[in-house]
């Protein structure tokens, strides 16, 4: 341990800790616009100087050390925090009106708390054209301030590297090598990037008029499903706490909105489980391409193309849910319902970014139509809602749409990391063991370890051996660990985004001041077992809801219309 003082305060802290890290823990706030627990410690834009004897030296790369003696607000650090700023701002596009992160900008937020009423200098600021190609994500190098947040996040969690600097001195930029397009990059679209900018560099493809051009379009039938983890995100972009359950009031929001169903995804997971348990009992019985992967993740599924293709027929052929439930309601529901598919028109909410990549995908497709017609993330449905009016605080909660709607706690844990897996555990087990088992909560699954590996007696007598990993520099570690033989597994469950969908790159962005007091992964997740917890069925294939669709339209799972419909192949 080290005792330092700072600002009079005397503290004791663990040798290695930074004087950031040990002003934060006895309350005091020191600015900063480049660091990021846990994801960036580069000391670039020098807002977080602190005084040490004569000096000015940047508190988030300063260990703090026995005796120091640090001034944290000093005259002198206010007036050198103040010329950052305003050489920041001299360098930004500044359309922070019209900007998506108008109110949740740090630049601006200090500006504000700095008392920044004019730019002095008044910089050149480096031209750049907005790369808005890739299907999930734009770019606007005109509002980077060069943090270097999303190329750490990219590099070090994820392991992509699909951008990096380029150019030097006042050129020094964000960029592509050789600055092709992001959509034209090694890029997986999971939007990590977008989260950590603390600026309006990054953000999603916005496809929030389109979907009002369906609604007002009065020959669309415009139906609407929910993701897993978008309940228990959308409530902090009205105040409400972070995780909450915001469920009923969703649906009712979307009610109002204009939506002609309101369906649940979680459904569609329930099926997902239904053909992904199928093909892994028969995948086990056969001992054939083992392990089977889960391909529920569009960040993953373009991340293994990119780096492990030779792996690509371990992904289990099951659309994701949400394009599972498209097909379904272009097809069996159309027909139930009398309404030509052309004229459905069907919206994802989704925690992710990689979902409007997805919703693309000419895999994803049935008879010249697309599964799906727009994706919004959880961000983009709240500004509607926004748009609208709608005090989503005081809304009643109202239910989902049947069938469609129905669901258990199996597909709700979906957007936690491990959630699959148990899911399909729940189903697996008690479809061999011919009975209902009690104990349904598999913990080894659960939780915020990069990789968790569970070994699973199942009543045959076979041991199914499972892993789990998100985020995907830990499933490039499994993957890697296969490929040179040190492991062996029958199941890998892989979410591109550390934390599963929860903390997926199209979920409210927390601020970074709040990242410290509270992990929204663990938060969000907490949110969805609780909910899994308060359902009356927690098992897939206990869906009255799923039987009836294999009863009145699918038949058996893997069927031959099953696969038409539910099954793809990716081989890029
Ligand atoms: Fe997910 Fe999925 S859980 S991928 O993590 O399989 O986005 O929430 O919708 O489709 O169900 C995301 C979440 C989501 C799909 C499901
Ligand atoms: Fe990297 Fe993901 Fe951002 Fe693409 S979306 S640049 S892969 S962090």
């Amino acid at each position: 341990m080290v005792s330092l003082t700072i600002d009079g305060i005397k503290v004791e802290v663990e040798k290695g800790t930074t004087v950031l890290e040990a002003a934060k823990k006895i309350g005091i706030k020191i600015p900063s616009l480049c660091y990021l627990k846990d994801i960036n410690k580069p000391s670039s834009c020098r807002v977080c100087v602190v005084e040490v004897g004569p000096r000015l030296l940047a508190s988030c790369s300063l260990e703090a050390t026995e005796g120091m003696d640090v001034k944290t607000n000093t005259r002198k650090v206010r007036e050198a925090r103040k010329t950052v700023i305003q050489l920041t701002l001299s360098n930004h596009k500044r359309e922070c009106l019209s900007c998506g992160r108008n109110i949740n900008c740090e630049l601006q937020t200090l500006a504000e708390e700095y008392n920044i009423r004019d730019v002095e200098y008044e910089g050149e600021i480096a031209a750049s054209a907005i790369d808005d190609l890739s299907a999930s994500i734009v770019r606007d190098n005109e509002k980077c301030i060069a943090c270097g947040r999303c190329i750490s996040v990219c590099s070090n969690i994820q392991t992509v590297s699909a951008i990096g600097w380029s150019g030097r001195g006042f050129e020094t930029r964000v960029s592509t090598p050789y600055e092709r397009p992001l959509g034209e990059s090694n890029c997986v679209n999971c939007g990590q990037c977008i989260m950590v900018c603390p600026v309006g560099a990054l953000h999603e493809k916005e496809n929030i008029q389109d979907v009002w051009n369906a609604i007002d379009d009065e020959n669309k039938v415009v139906i609407v499903q929910t993701a897993p983890a978008v309940r228990v995100g959308l409530g902090e972009e009205f105040d409400l706490g972070v995780g909450e359950r915001v469920t009923g009031k969703m649906v009712s929001a979307l009610r109002r909105l204009g939506f002609d169903n309101v369906f649940d995804t979680d459904f569609a997971a329930d099926l997902t489980i239904m053909e992904e348990g199928t093909e892994l009992l028969t995948r086990v019985s056969k001992g054939e391409k083992l392990p089977l992967m889960t391909s529920c993740c569009p960040g993953w599924v373009k991340f293994i193309e990119h780096n492990y293709p030779e792996m690509l027929d371990h992904l289990s052929t099951c659309k994701s849910p949400h394009q599972m439930l498209g097909a379904v309601i272009k097809s069996h529901y159309a027909n139930v319902m009398g309404i030509d598919p052309k004229n459905i028109y069907v919206v994802s909410i989704m925690p992710c970014v990689a979902k409007k990549f997805e919703g693309e995908r000419e895999e994803l497709s049935n008879e010249g139509l697309q599964d799906i017609d727009a994706v919004l993330t959880t961000r983009e449905l709240a500004q509607m809602i926004k748009e609208m009016g709608i005090n989503f605080a005081k809304l009643e909660e109202e239910e989902f749409d049947h069938p469609l709607g129905e669901s258990t706690g199996a597909g709700v844990i979906f957007g936690a990391t491990g959630g699959v897996a148990e899911a399909a555990l729940r189903t697996v087990y008690e479809v061999l063991a011919e009975k209902d088992l009690e104990q349904i909560e598999y913990e080894a699954v659960r939780g915020l370890e990069g990789v968790k590996e569970a070994s699973l007696e199942l009543p045959n007598g076979q041991t199914l051996n499972a892993v789990i990993a998100h985020g995907l520099g830990n499933a490039r570690k499994v993957l890697d660990s296969i490929k040179s033989g040190e492991k062996s597994y029958d199941f890998i469950e892989i979410m591109a985004c550390p934390g599963g969908c929860v903390n997926g790159g199209g979920q409210p962005i927390i601020k970074a001041h709040l990242r410290d007091d509270v992990d929204a992964k663990v938060v969000r997740a907490k949110g969805l077992y609780s909910e899994d917890k308060a359902l009356p069925i927690r098992k897939s294939h206990k869906n009255p809801s799923i039987q009836k669709l294999y009863k009145d339209f699918l038949g058996e799972p893997n069927g031959h219309l099953a696969h038409e419909l539910l099954h793809t192949h990716y081989v890029k």
